[in-house]
């Protein structure tokens, strides 16, 4: 078939170390404070789960991404940065980044395009889709941690892969798995590329 590929990548959790930055960052404000080590992180929602372990903890755990400089100092996860550069140098294939930014706007949204930037190059500013709703956003496949990709769009265009992380490698979901960046991502775009 004569038609691109189109890949949209999620970010946080699956480019950038989301889990690893905030633990990192919550032990060191609030060092006294009980905290959830990432083998026994349970759920998408880190704000959850700190609150089920003591009530006051949820809006602690926000304060660590609603702060300066969290997201633009987030470590790249292992092949990721290497994977989207490889995918974008692919025949007829386009890449997206596409990240949902936090509600509290004075830092995320900008420091996500730096991060970018910084990591990829200026050029691949191009790629960058910031969305609340990524079932409004078409594309073959969509690599993403989130177990569960809910919108308006109740039949999105994309195949959801998802990416193993801390929170999500218990459950048995129906989607497709990508173990890592060292798992075969290739197979997987190329599997989409025929039908
Ligand atoms: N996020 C929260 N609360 C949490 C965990 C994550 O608001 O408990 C934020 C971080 C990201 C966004 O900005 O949610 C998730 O975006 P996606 O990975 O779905 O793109």
């Amino acid at each position: 078939s004569g038609k691109r590929l189109r890949v949209l990548v999620d970010m946080d959790g699956v480019l950038a170390d989301f889990e690893g930055g905030f633990l990192k960052k919550y032990r060191a404000k609030y060092p006294e404070d009980p905290f959830i080590s990432l083998q026994d992180r349970r759920g998408f929602w880190v704000s959850t789960q700190y609150g089920q372990l003591r009530s006051d903890l949820c809006e602690k755990a926000i304060s660590i991404w609603e702060s300066k400089d969290f997201f633009m100092e987030l470590e790249p996860l292992p092949g990721g940065l290497e994977a989207v550069r490889e995918m974008a140098q692919m025949e007829n294939t386009d890449v997206f980044i596409c990240t949902s930014p936090i509600n509290h706007i004075q830092h995320c949204p900008y420091e996500k395009y730096a991060w970018v930037e910084q990591h990829l190059g200026q050029g691949f500013l191009e790629q960058v889709i910031l969305t609340r709703d990524k079932t409004v956003i078409s594309g073959d496949i969509l690599i993403d941690d989130k177990p569960d990709i809910l919108g308006v769009d109740p039949d999105p265009t994309w195949e959801h892969i998802l990416f193993t992380t801390c929170h999500n490698k218990h459950l048995s979901p129906p989607q497709k798995r990508l173990l890592s960046w060292a798992d075969d991502w290739r197979a997987v775009l190329n599997s989409r590329r025929h039908d």
